[in-house]
């Protein structure tokens, strides 16, 4: 068997999961000569047609079932990063010590030219689009893909597809991808920050910062690293990995290579760059601020020109589902933010707001402590809407911090009730530090559907 660069000529590929990523693994592994076997455990008409695309091109596929026997005598066996890590599959290749990797690992063998990787809590997917756009205003062909979804951007193996190869490319990685890395080695490697999150998935905070740590794990002295300054958390994170440490800061300090200082982004790689005046930043918030910073340092480092990156930063758009504007209307600002599934995110969005808010949380509970949201609560909403399965949970945890409503019905509900409440010079936020799960199929299709009500409703 051979998985370099040469191709898969004879080798055993099974794919779990026919999502995006599932489906990209299988196409790179036919495209270089594997016999690939691909199964879901569903049935329904996505799974279905995205299965027989890949019989027709030779796969096996099957609905409704995992052929372990067949994955135990695999070369390669692929997971889905939706895949949790106690499905009974994983479960019985665990037992019978079948070791897989992630679909970014995949593609990685076939990638031919520097990797950055960008992983993080919040922000990933701002900072991969970013550096890849401050990269092309720089002259380069930058791929960005991996994680983003919401259609912005490809699944890494599409990438490895690719006829031409780019200059860079800028792989988004979740922490369910890093858990599946062997040789997955980024030359500049991101970590736009880091807070608790996906503890439906992991039994604690440091299983999942364990996860994020792997990107470290294949580093060597010629590494670079993009990190948030004094970080306690992301300091335990790349202990003593090899590779040299360049860090990004709202404020100037010593160590610092990103900065903002009198009011202007400013990076110190080759000596004091001034590159654009913080108000000329297109993206709202502080953390866009810092994403920025990241994003700009990184592309810096992988050889964009100070004038490259300062007219992709004056040229960068607000990402849909992040802290988007839907509508200003009598005054009345309507935000979708339903990227934001956890408390931090929430949190820092209600952090870059100046306006008064109305806050709507609610969704899947993901088991995090919502008291976390107290301070930014009650300095920035005047009024809370919660709903969906972490209602309850939030509207205690909340208790005393803004006037509360529960609502037990759909979005709808929750639209209608913002605006009887909202007045002129409001902001209502979406921004619902839950997942989507109990009410929708995604993040996506949740911040869609809030703002067609809202455009209904006005
Ligand atoms: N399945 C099985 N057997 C099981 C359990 C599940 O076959 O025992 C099947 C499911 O039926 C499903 C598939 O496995 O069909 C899992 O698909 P998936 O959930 O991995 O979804 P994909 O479409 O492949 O998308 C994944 C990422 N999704 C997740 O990590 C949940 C996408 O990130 C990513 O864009 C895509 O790969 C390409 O890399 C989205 C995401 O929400 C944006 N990521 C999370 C986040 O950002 O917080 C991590």
């Amino acid at each position: 068997m051979n998985t370099d660069a040469t191709g898969l000529h004879g080798a055993k590929v099974a794919v779990i999961g026919l999502g995006a990523s599932g489906r990209a693994a299988a196409l790179l592994a036919l495209a270089k000569g594997g016999e690939v076997y691909v199964s879901d455990s569903r049935t329904d008409a996505p799974a279905a047609t995205g299965g027989a695309e890949l019989a027709a091109l030779g796969a096996r596929v099957e609905w409704g079932i995992h052929d372990v026997d067949w994955m135990a005598a695999a070369d390669l066996v692929v997971v889905s990063p939706g895949i949790p890590p106690d499905a009974a599959v994983l479960r019985a290749l665990d037992e019978r010590g079948v070791p897989w990797i992630s679909e970014p690992e995949l593609a990685f063998r076939f990638f031919d030219g520097p990797l950055i990787a960008v992983t993080g809590t919040n922000g990933k997917t701002t900072t991969t689009l970013l550096v890849a756009h401050l990269l092309k205003a720089s002259g380069f062909r930058a791929a960005a893909g991996g994680n983003v979804g919401g259609g912005l951007a490809p699944a890494a193996c599409e990438l490895a597809l690719r006829r031409e190869p780019p200059d860079w490319y800028v792989i988004e990685m979740s922490s369910f991808q890093l858990a599946g890395i062997e040789r997955f080695r980024p030359d500049i490697g991101v970590v736009t920050n880091l807070s608790p999150d996906h503890l439906d998935r992991y039994v604690s905070v440091e299983e999942y910062y364990a996860d994020k740590a792997r990107i470290f794990a294949t580093a060597d002295t010629s590494s670079r690293w993009v990190l948030p300054d004094a970080s306690p958390a992301i300091e335990s994170l790349v202990g003593d990995a090899p590779g040299h440490r360049y860090r990004f800061s709202l404020s100037e300090d010593e160590g610092t290579h990103a900065f903002v200082r009198d009011g202007v982004l400013t990076l110190r790689v080759k000596g004091d760059e001034a590159i654009l005046p913080v108000d000329a930043l297109p993206i709202l918030g502080a953390h866009n601020r810092l994403n920025a910073l990241a994003a700009a340092l990184c592309a810096r480092l992988a050889g964009a020109s100070p004038d490259g990156v300062a007219l992709g930063l004056r040229t960068a758009r607000p990402l849909p589902h992040r802290l988007e504007p839907v509508v200003e209307r009598r005054g009345i600002l309507w935000v979708n933010d339903s990227k934001a599934t956890n408390v931090a995110a929430t949190e820092s969005a209600l952090n870059g707001l100046s306006r008064p808010v109305i806050l709507l949380l609610g969704g899947k509970d993901k088991g995090e402590d919502f008291r976390r949201l107290r301070v930014a609560v009650s300095r920035h909403a005047h009024s809370v809407i919660v709903f969906g399965a972490a209602a309850g949970r939030l509207a205690s945890s909340l208790e005393g911090t803004a006037p509360l409503l529960r609502i037990e019905g759909s979005l709808e509900e929750v639209v209608r009730a913002a605006a009887d409440r909202a007045r002129e010079g409001d902001v209502v936020l979406l921004s619902p530090a839950c997942s989507s799960f109990d009410m929708f199929g995604s993040y996506e299709e949740r911040g869609l559907r809030f703002a067609a009500l809202v455009r209904e409703l006005l």
